[in-house]
This record gives structure tokens, sequence and C-alpha cells, in this order.
């Protein structure tokens, strides 16, 4: 009886030793396999800044993963210390208890306090970024659509003019202007968005189709298009360049080439295209 017991216990730590030693070779793939991708993409982290706001964007990952990372050791840490202290040395039986007030308290009062804190944070930078500009502001209409983003500005009058759906046309009204408003008669639309550096932008999101996101990595600006809701919020570009737009809301079949482009040049530059013909 003895000696089968023992025999059982034998095999166990046996089968505890290769199942750790997978557990390892598998962990070291894992993190061999994303450190090679992050070295091959040569870029391994956020893309360069080229907003005011995205500053703080910024700070607020870094302490996000701060914190989870603080949060991630200090329990992992801990696991494996009980791991280790309480190892099966052959005579021990495992005890047991059930609920403990004090430590149930402290595990959801503290994490319920620093998401708290995380979200009063970022509240503030939100309600910033989507409250009225500055007077100043340039003011661009985004219209998302499958698969692809369209530009508008409402030309001389700073008026847009009305949309009709109904007055859809490929090729001779592609943004569904109506065509009996005259506020729309000066407005100018484009394939390209272009934005002027260090001024900041009014962008009124819309959807033609379904839920797109309006993503600019390098301004740290995602946004949510809805249909049938204008969707305002404004930031300021910071350096010029060309940057992309992406989708960031799986959209359909063409989802994947959903892409855009910014360009971010100096006023001059700017009126210089508005002026000029564009597709
Ligand atoms: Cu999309």
């Amino acid at each position: 009886m003895a000696s089968e017991e023992s025999t059982t216990r034998e095999r166990t730590h046996r089968f505890g030793g290769s199942a750790a030693a997978l557990a390892g070779l598998l962990a070291l793939v894992i993190v061999g396999a994303i450190v090679a991708t992050l070295v091959a993409r040569t870029r391994w982290w956020l893309p360069p800044l080229a907003s005011v706001h995205g500053r703080e964007v910024d700070r607020l990952l870094f302490v996000t993963f701060g914190i989870i990372s603080a949060a991630f050791i200090l329990v992992h840490g801990v696991l494996a210390l009980f791991v280790w202290l309480y190892r099966d040395r052959g005579q021990a039986r495992a005890s047991y208890w059930h609920e403990h007030r004090g430590l149930e308290l402290t595990y959801t009062i503290v994490p319920a306090i620093v998401m708290a804190g995380l979200t009063f944070s970022a509240a503030g930078l939100w309600s910033r970024i989507h409250s009225a500009p500055p007077p100043t502001a340039l003011i661009v209409e985004v219209r998302a659509e499958q698969f692809g983003w369209r530009a508008r500005y409402p030309g001389a009058d700073g008026q847009f003019g009305k949309i009709d759906p109904r007055q859809f046309n490929m090729q001779a009204n592609p943004i569904a202007l109506d065509r009996a408003d005259p506020a729309g008669r000066d407005d100018i639309t484009s394939a390209e968005i272009h934005l002027v550096v260090n001024r900041p932008v009014e962008v009124r999101l819309r959807s033609k189709d379904v839920l797109h996101s309006f993503f600019v990595p390098a301004f740290r600006v995602k946004q949510d298009a809805v249909p049938g809701i204008t969707v305002s919020f404004w930031f300021t570009p910071t350096a010029t360049g060309t940057y992309e737009v992406a989708c960031a809301e799986l959209c359909g079949v063409g989802h994947y080439a959903m892409r855009g482009k910014v360009v971010v040049e100096t006023q001059e530059q700017f009126d210089a295209w508005l002026a000029a013909p564009k597709s």
C-alpha cells in the first residue's frame, strides 16, 4: 500500500516536472516570437506624436501600464511564493477557509479606487476633446463609407450645405449634397484630408453606411463614426507631414483596405491646396 502510494507520488512529480518544462518552453517561444516581431518591424513602440493633447494620452497610457505592471508582478509574485511555500512535502493536509472580510474588502476597494482614479483623470481630457473648439479652429467634415474616407470643407461662406441622401451619385455627387441649398455650392470635397499645422481643427465625423472608426495613431485620435449622427471633436496637429488614417471598426469585407491620408501643412500650402481642383 505504502509503496503504491509512493509510486503514484513519484509519477505525479515526474509529470509535474515535464509539464513545467513544457510551459517554460512555450513561454520562451511566445516571448521569442513577440521580440522577433518587434525587432523585424523596427518600430516597437508608439508612433511619433503629432498633436498637442496626445502628450496627455501617452501619459495616461504609461500610468495605466505602470499600474497594471505593478499589479501583475505583485499578484504573480505572491502566487509563485505561495506555490513554493506550501508545496507538497508528502505529509501536510491542505487547509481551506471560506470568507475573509478584511481580505475581500481590500481587494475590492483598492482596485475600485485605482480604476475610479484612472477614469476621472481620463474624463477631463475626453471632455476637453469633445468641448467647443477655439474660435480660430479649422472645420472639416469627414465622412466614412465602405471603404474609404472623404473630407468636406465649407468654402468661403463658412457654412456646410445640407445633405440629402436621395441625391447621392457615385460620380457626380458622392457626398450627397442637397443641390437646392445655396450654402453647399462652394463646399469643397476631397479624398485626402488636409489640416494646418499648429491650428486647432474641429472634425465633424459622419458615416454613410455602417459603424466605422476614425483612427489617426500619430494624433492619438480614435473616434467612432455612427450613421445618422455627427460626432464633433477637436485637436491641434503639431508637425507637418503625411499621416495614415485607419478604420478601427470592423466594417465589412473591405475593412482592411480602408485607409486614408491626412496631410498637415502650413496655412499658405493649405490655402493653395484648397483653391486647386481635386479628386
Ligand atoms: Cu470602416
